[in-house]
């Protein structure tokens, strides 16, 4: 089996597949998009993946796209070592209706404070033409980067995301207390787990962890996920956004 990633180091729907593709030891290529400088909308990518947007996953010549599908479709094409999948019917429902609440809740919320706090000094440093060209040529974001504008969304809109992030720690930490963990499904590791995964790295890494510090059960589970031997080889050097940006290190001004 040979396995092609176009994906971005910091992109947290990137980093769901290459923790899935490390835990299962696949070898891959990965293929790193400048997310920034636009190489998603090249039309040679555009020819993958429509929606301009990474990741894309090149498996033996089969194209594979959308984050949770990718993980998913490995986790039937390679289900060992290790697999993330339950056995009975039921527990998959359960699996697949989490996953569907992660990436409408904190994997959509986590952009507004990713583009806010991380990428604006990129747009707020374009041109209003080049800004809304650059904006116009996305997929799948145009509105997003529309209503986001040179300037960020606005305080309201930031309070809004973060609302929807604290409610999503309190599903976790439910879920949690629900199937007597230590992850959210149980006593083992689910897609569930891998897909909030990159929402809670990136919180943390904006120095939100204090959001989540008083439900001990989540904080536990980010110690465990941290501790899995996929981890470390997933946020390689440069897959954190303080590791890119020197204005979101602590201090700076
Ligand atoms: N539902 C898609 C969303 C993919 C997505 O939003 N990717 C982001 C990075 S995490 C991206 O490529 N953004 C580029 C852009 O906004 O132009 C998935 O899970 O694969």
């Amino acid at each position: 089996m040979s396995f092609i990633l176009y994906n971005a180091p910091q992109s947290t729907c990137s980093q769901r597949v290459r923790f899935v593709l490390n835990a299962k030891r696949l070898p891959f290529e990965e293929k790193k998009l400048d997310l920034l400088a636009g190489d998603q909308l090249k039309p040679e990518y555009l020819a993958l993946n429509p929606n301009g947007v990474v990741p894309t996953l090149d498996h033996d010549g089969n194209i594979v796209i959308d984050s949770s599908v990718i993980i998913e479709y490995l986790d039937e094409v390679a289900p060992g070592p290790e697999t993330f999948t339950p056995d009975t019917p039921v527990a998959r429902a359960k699996m697949r209706a989490l996953m569907r609440f992660i990436d409408e809740m904190p994997a959509a919320a986590v952009r507004v404070p990713t583009f806010n706090l991380a990428f604006l000094p990129r747009f707020a440093a374009m041109g209003e033409d080049e800004f809304i060209a650059f904006a116009e040529s996305k997929p799948l974001r145009k509105e997003f980067m529309l209503a986001m504008g040179r300037k960020g969304f606005p305080q309201k809109e930031m309070d809004q995301a973060l609302a929807r992030l604290r409610r999503s720690y309190e599903r976790m930490d439910e879920s949690i207390r629900d199937s007597g963990g230590p992850w959210l499904l149980g006593k083992d590791i689910t897609l569930a787990d891998v897909s909030v995964m990159p929402a809670i790295v990136r919180m943390a890494d904006l120095n939100r962890e204090s959001d989540w510090a008083d439900l001990p059960r989540v904080v536990k589970w980010f110690e465990l996920i941290r501790a899995q031997p996929a981890f470390k080889p997933t946020y390689y050097p440069g897959s954190l956004l303080t590791e890119r940006f020197p204005h979101l290190q602590k201090g700076a001004a």
